[in-house]
């Protein structure tokens, strides 16, 4: 890759999406291959490791005045942008999610004139979805992307909806970078060592023998966690099972209710949110991803990588990171009787499940481990720098 040390700034939202994660990861990937590397967040992100040698975090405070209803945090990004990009002399500012990133960063580059860095915007899904669902956001989200110096999507799913929902120009290159896993973190249990999980969590003990079914999510509806319960009530009828949900967000309250309407408190446990969740996902047998929209799954990728294999809905990206009948189950969205069936299938099945639990991590391995995927991002930094200057 090249040779030179880049100074980068990296924007993203700093909660707990996988677009906050996967800018952290680039980031500290980066740091680690000697580049400094400058968050510039309204909030440290949840993954980022304090005191990491050429990491830097830059607070951007978003000022309260009488007169704002509304504190105009684009406009304090912008401004943030702009002045660590001089007194950093950054060479390249990526920004993750376009709205209101790519704008702020348009505006910061634009200030900066000849001096300012190279713009790249990685688009994560749920920022084209925002313009579908408010149209008034379709210009200025369209102009954002298309000024960026360079634009990149994790699946060929969301580089083509991308032209398609906003109807941007096909002369404006997407490139598709996948998303990643660290794959000597996200690593395999041996058998041998999966042990109970009650150490673990105390306030959920598992018995051994008891098959452990996990879901990951912000709770959003587009996660349909309901469908997560309603796929497991059929499973623990047939095999002795439990469920385990991490995360939290705004279906908590209807996902509990469904819980205890179905009469599943005592198998299923609620974890919240949690920073590091490797262990559950390593003792677990199989991950479920049932949702409506998901531009490529992150969370599925990362349950692949401890060797569990996945049944979820075949949506958007998600048949990029899944595939169907090698690495998991794929069935239409809202398909409960079917996504039950194949999970009951693989689980009853421990030949089956030993191959697609082996294929899982062999594909994520071969195609979404991070050196690999970093690797494709410092290329990009270093061609899109090198076109934006000839
Ligand atoms: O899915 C979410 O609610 C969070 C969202 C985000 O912006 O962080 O996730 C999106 O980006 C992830 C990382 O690229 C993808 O793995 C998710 O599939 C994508 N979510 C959707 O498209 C709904």
């Amino acid at each position: 890759m090249g040779s030179k040390q880049l100074r980068i700034g990296i924007t993203c939202y700093p909660t707990f999406g996988g677009s906050g994660v996967i800018a952290t990861e680039i980031g500290m990937a980066m740091a680690r291959r000697g580049h400094r590397v400058h968050f510039i967040c309204y909030d440290i992100p949840g993954r980022l490791q304090r005191y990491m040698e050429n990491i830097f975090f830059h607070e951007v405070e978003v000022h309260d005045y009488p007169l704002f209803t509304y504190p105009p945090y684009s406009l304090s990004l912008a401004s943030k942008m702009v002045e660590v990009s001089t007194y950093e002399k950054l060479d390249l500012l990526h920004v993750h999610y376009a709205v209101p990133h790519a704008t702020s960063a348009y505006l910061a580059r634009s200030i900066l004139g000849e001096q300012a860095p190279t713009v790249i915007t990685t688009l994560h899904g749920t920022d084209i979805t925002l313009v579908g669902n408010e149209r008034s956001y379709l210009p200025i989200t369209r102009f954002s992307i298309a000024q960026s110096d360079g634009v990149t999507a994790p699946s060929r799913y969301l580089q083509l909806a991308t032209y398609d929902k906003l109807n941007l120009s096909t002369d404006i290159p997407i490139e598709t970078i996948p998303n990643f896993v660290d794959i000597g973190r996200f690593v395999p249990m041996p058998a041998d060592e999966k042990r109970s999980l009650a150490p673990l969590i105390g306030a959920c003990p598992i018995e051994q023998g008891l098959k452990i079914l996990t879901h990951v999510s912000n709770f959003r509806p587009v996660k349909r966690v309901v469908d997560v319960v309603a796929v497991f009530a059929k499973v623990a009828q047939e095999i002795p099972s439990r469920l385990i949900l991490i995360g939290d967000g705004p279906e908590r309250s209807r996902v509990e209710a469904s819980v205890r309407d179905l009469g599943l408190a005592d198998k299923v446990c609620f974890l919240g949110k949690q920073e590091d969740f490797v262990g559950i996902l390593q003792r677990s047998d199989l991950f479920l991803l049932p949702s409506e929209s998901e531009s490529f799954g992150l969370a599925a990728l990362e349950a692949m990588s401890c060797g569990v294999p996945v049944v979820a809905s075949n949506v958007q990206g998600i048949p990029e990171v899944v595939v169907d009948g090698v690495t998991g189950f794929l069935s239409d969205v809202g398909a409960i009787e079917r996504m039950a069936s194949n999970a009951v299938r693989l689980l009853s099945s421990p030949t089956m499940h030993q191959a697609f639990s082996q294929a899982s991590r062999d594909r994520v391995v071969s195609e979404f481990n991070e050196a690999y995927v970093i690797d494709l991002y410092e290329d990009y930094y270093f061609r899109t720098i090198h076109k934006r200057l000839s």
